[in-house]
Parts: C-alpha cells; sequence; structure tokens
C-alpha cells in the first residue's frame, strides 16, 4: 500500500466461507475493503481476481472488485475504520469445548492496529460472552484506549456482534436480503454498527445487545438441529415398523402446522453439527433436549453403516458406491460431513471395494486416503461407480445424482439415504 492511499473503510479479518463473499458485497457497495488472512496462498489467490472456495457467482464479485481495486487481501494487517473478524470456531473433541483460539488470535492481531473511532465486529458463531471477552483482551492489549464497558458513554472503540446467517449455496443473495441482528456491547456501538450493514444490507436490521445477538445465532441453529434430529428419529422409528419415512412426512407437512424436516445420514458442516453444543457447554443443566438432538443427530451415520453392512453380506467382496462426500447438496465442502464418516467408516473395516463419486473436488480428503492408512477408497466419477456398483448408496442428494436414468439402479442393492429416488 502506498503512504498516500486512503485508510480502507473495512478490514476483514478472515477470507473463508463468510469473510471473502462479506468483503466482496461491501466492496461492491463501494467501500474500500482490504481482507486479512493468515494464509498466503488464499491471499495471493484472491489477489489474482480467483477464489478458494466454491459458492455460486462468488468468483465474477471477487473478479470485479479485485479488478476495480475496491478490494484487495493482504497477510499484514493494516489500520482501517471498521474491523469485521470472521473466523472459524469450532469446538474441541472430546467434549465439544468452544475453541476460540482462532478468534483470540485474530483480536490481538486487531488490537495492534486499533485507533480511536474504530469499531470492531464479531460475526464468528461464538458462546455468549465472547464479545466482551474481546472487549476485555483488547482493553488488557491497548490501555491507551477505552473500550465499552461499564456503560461508558463514549468508548474510543466500538464493539459489536454480527452475527452471520447465510446459507452455503446462497450466501452472496443472503448477504443482502437476510434480516441482520446487530447486538453492540454499548447503544453506540450498536448504532455503528447497524449504519454498517444497512449500506448492503436490503433485509431488515434489528438492533439489540451482544449476548442476545450470540444468543440468537446459537438458538437458529440449535433449532435447526433439534428438528433434523427429529426427522432422523422418525427414519428410524419408520424403518423399524416398516413404513417409508418419505412418504409419512410428505403426509404429516399436509397439516397446516406441521413443518418436518428431512432426514438423512447425520447432520453436517462447520454451524448445525458444532453450535448447539456451545449452548449445552454454557449450562448443561439447561440443555438436555438440545443435548439429546445432537447426539441423535450424531448417532445417524452409525445407522446408516449398520445397513451398508447389513447389505454387504449377501455379496463376496462387494463394490460399493457412495455417492456424496459432502456435508450437504451441491457444495464441495467436506467439514463435519456424516458422508465423509460413513465411508471412512466402511473403509477402516474393510466392507468391500469403496468407489466414492463427488463431483465437486478432483481428490479425496485425507481422511479417505493413504494420510490415514486408508487404500480401499477410490474416487471415481458418477457412471463408473453406478456401472460396477453390488451396492448404491446415496449419501448427499446432489443435483447430478437425481437424474440418474433408474434402470440404472436395477438389479443392485440401493440406499438412499435421502429420500432422492423414490
Ligand atoms: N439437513 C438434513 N435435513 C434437513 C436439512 C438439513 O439432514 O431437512 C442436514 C444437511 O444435509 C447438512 C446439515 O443438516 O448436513 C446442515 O445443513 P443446513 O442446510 O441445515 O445448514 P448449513 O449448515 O448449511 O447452514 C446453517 C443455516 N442455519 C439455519 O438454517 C438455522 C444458515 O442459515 C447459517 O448461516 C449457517 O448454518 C451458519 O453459518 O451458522
Amino acid at each position: 500500500m502506498l503512504v498516500s492511499d486512503p485508510l480502507p473503510q473495512v478490514c476483514v479479518v478472515g477470507l473463508g466461507y463468510i469473510g471473502l463473499p462479506t468483503a466482496a458485497v461491501l466492496a461492491a457497495h463501494g467501500l474500500r475493503v482490504v481482507g486479512f488472512d493468515v494464509n498466503p496462498a488464499i491471499v495471493a489467490t484472491i489477489n489474482r481476481g480467483a477464489i478458494h472456495i466454491t459458492e455460486p457467482e462468488l468468483d465474477e464479485l471477487v473478479q470485479q472488485v479485485i479488478g476495480s481495486g475496491m478490494l484487495r487481501a493482504t497477510t499484514a494487517i493494516l489500520a482501517a475504520e471498521t474491523f469485521i473478524i470472521a473466523v472459524p470456531t469450532p469446538c474441541a473433541a472430546p467434549d465439544h469445548r468452544p475453541d476460540l483460539s482462532c478468534v483470540d488470535a485474530a483480536a490481538r492481531t486487531v488490537a495492534g492496529v486499533l485507533q480511536p473511532g474504530n469499531l470492531v465486529i464479531l460475526e464468528s458463531t461464538s458462546p455468549v460472552g465472547t464479545t466482551e471477552h474481546l472487549a476485555d483482551m483488547m482493553a488488557s492489549l491497548r490501555p491507551d484506549l477505552r473500550f465499552p464497558r461499564e456503560a461508558l458513554a463514549e468508548p474510543d472503540v466500538c464493539l459489536a456482534y454480527c452475527p452471520e446467517r447465510v446459507l452455503p449455496g446462497k450466501i452472496l443473495r443472503e448477504l443482502i436480503s437476510n434480516d441482520r441482528l446487530i447486538g453492540g456491547l454499548s447503544p453506540c456501538c450498536t448504532a455503528r454498527a447497524a449504519t454498517l450493514y444497512r449500506t448492503f444490507v436490503r433485509g431488515q436490521v434489528f438492533e439489540t445487545n451482544a449476548r442476545t445477538a450470540e444468543m440468537a445465532k446459537l438458538a437458529e441453529n440449535a433449532f435447526r438441529d433439534v428438528n433434523i434430529a427429529f426427522a432422523n428419529e422418525l427414519s428410524l422409528l419408520c424403518d423399524r415398523l416398516g413404513i417409508d419415512v418419505w412418504e409419512l412426512i410428505r403426509l404429516a407437512n399436509r397439516h397446516p402446522r406441521v413443518k418436518i424436516l428431512q432426514p438423512g445420514p447425520g447432520v453436517g458442516g462447520h454451524c448445525v453439527a458444532v453450535d448447539p453444543w456451545f449452548l449445552v457447554h454454557a449450562a448443561p443443566d439447561c440443555a438436555p433436549l438440545i443435548r439429546t438432538a445432537r447426539e441423535v443427530n450424531d448417532a445417524k451415520p452409525g445407522h446408516v453403516v449398520a445397513k451398508i453392512k447389513e447389505q454387504a453380506q449377501r455379496f463376496v467382496n462387494p463394490q460399493i458406491a457412495c455417492l456424496g462426500l459432502s456435508f450437504k447438496a451441491d457444495v464441495d465442502d467436506l467439514r463435519e460431513s456424516p458422508a465423509v464418516e460413513i465411508v471412512r467408516h466402511l473403509a477402516t473395516e474393510n466392507v468391500g471395494q469403496l468407489l466414492a463419486v463427488e463431483p465437486h473436488i478432483d481428490h479425496l480428503p485425507p481422511a479417505l486416503n493413504g494420510t490415514s492408512g486408508i487404500r480401499n477408497v477410490r474416487l471415481v466419477a458418477l457412471e463408473e461407480a453406478v456401472r460396477r456398483a453390488d451396492i448404491l448408496v446415496l449419501l448427499v442428494n446432489h443435483r447430478a445424482f437425481a437424474d440418474i436414468d433408474r434402470r440404472q439402479l436395477e438389479g443392485k442393492a440401493v440406499i438412499d439415504t435421502r429420500g432422492v429416488w423414490r
């Protein structure tokens, strides 16, 4: 950056599934944006106008805002007017404790360049109290600045929590159209953050406090998890009672106040499968339902494995085609994917020859290749897998799989965990 360059209006910290689209959308709305990431390969890719993730229309937008100079990426943190922190907050094994190390590292990095008048926004899904924790941390790193604690009317630095709520696959659309919750550590923090989001959000912007906004994000994903657990539990009951769960749900949903979600091979991704644990961890005695839902959904891959093994007994060294590895339809994201867990389980137990099909990737993830000692999984094209398979397992409802000519399934054992081929 040249000394004469104006201060970026926004610095987005973390250029992943949320940070990069957010940075690009802000830049497309006329703000000077710099994106910071610790990964030099990601930064180089973005500065070439390319992207490192799969998300519809994101490549064109990034190319456009990099080309216009409104967005650039860096591995060196720069001063800016506003910082948006969008880094991962996984939960750590074995007790699902929230892992805030990336948020803490981001806050330390930002603290080093803070100036009076700055606004810091946390978007990462976080346990209740994290925004207050960041204010405490930054205050101890920057005793020269006043942070918004103890009802300070005009702090030097404002802090707010503004959860992202976008659905992978529809991120660019939902970033703009979804309602947003803005929870500042004080009313003036809330107002400042709300003004920023109103520059690009066409949904409503609701103002609240940081703790409520943090909890709302966790409640939304726990709500979805509990509802999917209900559908998954119904699928087990239906299997036992000889009923087609997909027909059952279709018919039950004809009731005006019933809207049952879809069962599947389990719940994956870095959000719905993780965030409810933040609530359980905060107060285990208050959250038995949320915990049980997590356990029901986490047990689902095991039920699918048991079904496949039952079918496999009919063959000598069967060829098993596993269609889909991502955590849900039409995305390339394999994080916390129940499909990967199922294939890995089959591979570890040497249940036949495994033919994995995943149109969104070029090579198998470490969990399924020689890196983890697994040698009986091959990534193959859909046609080859379908042709060779004795057992066909549909794990992800990718569009490409729905269109398979049903005659190709004839004579094969079929396990359709998503109800696509009914
Ligand atoms: N799933 C089912 N049955 C269903 C719906 C989903 O088995 O009826 C499974 C999916 O296959 C997947 C998992 O649940 O494995 C999660 O998928 P999802 O589409 O429900 O959610 P995510 O993880 O892609 O995005 C969620 C969204 N949260 C809610 O819908 C409440 C999104 O709005 C959030 O922004 C995102 O989490 C996040 O980042 O927190």
